[in-house]
């Protein structure tokens, strides 16, 4: 069946053909968390959020909240439908503080959308914001699967305490990286949506801070009909979420941070099923803006309209210049000083309806 703004139906099978529906974050109530094993670990030994936890400035809410606004009235311009989670009251004891990303929290494949078990004490209770659209879609669908992975109970032997030293270094970072010991442990199944990219019939994983082999193994069982591979980034000493890191574009081509290449046997797989996988351009700025915890790689995260357009965040000029050679019309975003309340224009959405069916990338 056609796709018709009037009628909702939920399905998107990978990260790039047309899209038609999608939810937009939102900031309001956003707050910085309190110290916690797993976003500890993520955060940089020299970042400026450290020691620093609570509401943030409500003048910092309202400039995130007029750009994701903007972005989500752009979208509708071009035709996508947009929805918009609920804020609730973040700042109750026991709640959860952090809510802007729904890429982190929703993991849409095919008809089903499915909540992240998560990794964040901070973020256990985020999937409320969404909520209510999820039942609008399941009044509203007849096809939608609403599905939630089991609840962790994140106690103290989910997360190594070796990883709680302020004062590890990058040098160590990388070394545990390349080892593959990560904050979590494999006390239970953890994942973050944000690790999984979709390509049709192959989902693919990060394996890192936010996502144990436990939770990929899950994602395996629950997806019985799909190929889910582990990927590894070796040059990531803070590796959440696969968004800054490797971004499909299209069929066949692929952005990789320089910093964090796939290392040669992974690549392999990608390779002798015809995938370009290219470099991504530098990022335009030095540093993340205040109080924000991401990389400056969020310039590598991007939205996908079609096979042919990107959302590209409008001061990252380097990664705009890039794209534009690739062959792709760049829509450019204004977003940069919402980047603190969880991340790029990949991260502050979530794919409701994309045209195309599961097709088979790497047969
Ligand atoms: N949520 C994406 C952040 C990844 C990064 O800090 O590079």
């Amino acid at each position: 069946m056609n796709w018709s703004p009037d009628k909702t139906q939920v399905k998107s099978w990978n990260e790039w053909d047309t899209l038609r529906h999608v939810i937009v974050g939102r900031a309001d109530d956003c707050h910085i968390p309190p110290e916690e094993p797993a976003l500890d670990a993520k955060v940089p030994e020299d970042s400026d959020m450290r020691g620093q936890w609570g509401r943030r400035p409500q003048e910092t809410i309202d400039r995130a909240n007029e750009l994701l606004d903007n972005f989500a009235d752009m979208l509708r311009k071009r035709g996508v439908r947009v929805d918009r989670p609920t804020p609730t009251d973040f700042s109750k004891p026991v709640t959860t503080p952090d809510c802007m990303p729904p890429r982190d929290v929703l993991l849409t494949v095919g008809h089903e959308i499915l909540e992240a078990t998560m990794s964040y004490r901070c973020r256990w209770f985020e999937y409320l914001c969404y909520r209510p659209l999820m039942q609008q879609y399941w009044e509203e669908d007849v096809n939608f699967r609403h599905e939630a992975a089991p609840k962790p109970r994140l106690t103290d032997e989910d997360y190594h305490a070796d990883y709680l030293s302020e004062k590890i270094g990058i040098e160590k970072r990388l070394k545990w990286t390349a080892e593959k010991f990560f904050v979590t442990t494999e006390e239970e199944p953890l994942f973050d949506a944000a690790d999984v990219l979709r390509f049709g019939k192959d989902l693919i994983v990060q394996h890192g801070f936010t996502t144990n082999l436990k939770g990929i193994e899950w994602l395996r069982r629950h997806f019985p009909d799909h190929r889910v591979r582990a990927v590894n980034f070796p040059g990531d000493p803070y590796p959440i979420h696969i968004d800054a890191t490797f971004t499909p574009l299209r069929p066949g081509l692929i952005l990789n941070n320089p910093n964090r290449r796939l290392p040669e046997e992974q690549r392999e797989y990608f390779k002798k099923n015809d995938w370009e996988i290219v470099d991504a351009a530098q990022p335009a700025h030095n540093t993340p803006p205040p109080l924000c915890y991401s990389s400056t790689w969020l310039s590598m995260n991007v939205l996908v309209l079609d096979p042919k357009t990107v959302c590209v965040e409008a001061s990252e000029i380097y990664q705009m210049e890039q794209m534009d050679k690739l062959g792709m019309e760049v829509v450019p975003v204004d977003l940069r000083d919402a980047y603190a309340f969880g991340g790029g224009l990949h991260c502050c959405t979530a794919d409701v309806y994309r045209d195309g069916e599961c097709e088979d990338y790497f047969p």
